[in-house]
């Protein structure tokens, strides 16, 4: 048992509770959705190192996979075979969905993690912050304001139905908010770099409260 050195003489003889022990399972998971329109595999592992594979065929999709797992040390492996010959927005929505499936699969009861995260993310002239909470509850507030309708040949409203798609299926609460943005590429970049530090923060594990679903309801 480790103890705490005492802070104070009127807390000298308070009971020293034993620091939580962090041996965690490893979370992870595998998802694979297959419709008419796409064939979405993902794997991920989020007490990771940042490694990615990312093959949507979408480039700019694949660019910001590679923020989510770089920034939020996930190791993930997407592939994605959609009809790309009709456009972008089934494969891009697809793979949110899935990505949401496999994050809502390895944190499973969600027991032991911080749940909340934020970060506020620059990228030269952008600035955008994220807060979110894995609450069990899917909503989605968006505040991105791009202003081409295209990055290179990444649609730029489809953003909002990544995010979205993401969002029902982790069942996460997440705000986005941008407060400063001129270039597109930099402002989406920057919300996923955001988006990914808060996923690290809220993926944590609170030693203080290790085993415990972090809700005063007892369930998320
Ligand atoms: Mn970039």
């Amino acid at each position: 048992m480790q103890t705490r050195a005492s802070r104070s003489d009127s807390q000298q003889n308070r009971p020293v509770s034993s620091v939580a022990n962090l041996e965690f399972p490893v979370r992870t998971a595998s998802v694979c959705r297959t419709t008419g329109e796409t064939d979405v595999q993902v794997s991920l592992t989020i007490d990771g190192q940042g490694d990615c594979k990312a093959n949507t065929g979408i480039p700019f999709l694949d660019h910001m996979l590679h923020q989510i797992a770089s920034h939020g040390l996930i190791d993930l492996d997407v592939r994605a075979k959609g009809d790309l010959e009709i456009d972008d927005h089934h494969t891009n929505e697809d793979v949110g969905i899935t990505l949401g499936m496999a994050l809502h699969q390895a944190l499973g009861d969600r027991k032991g993690i911080v749940r909340f995260g934020h970060f506020l993310a620059p990228l030269d002239e952008a600035l955008v912050q994220v807060c979110l909470d894995f609450s069990g509850r899917p909503h989605l507030s968006y505040g991105l304001e791009i202003p081409t309708q295209r990055v290179g040949t990444y649609d730029t409203q489809l953003v909002r139905e990544f995010f979205a798609a993401v969002v029902n299926h982790s069942q996460m609460t997440l705000h986005i908010r941008q407060l400063e943005g001129i270039n597109s590429h930099h402002i989406i970049e920057a919300a996923f770099k955001a988006f990914a530090r808060a996923i690290r923060m809220a993926t944590e594990v609170d030693p203080r409260r290790a085993h415990m679903i972090p809700s005063s309801k007892g369930v998320i």
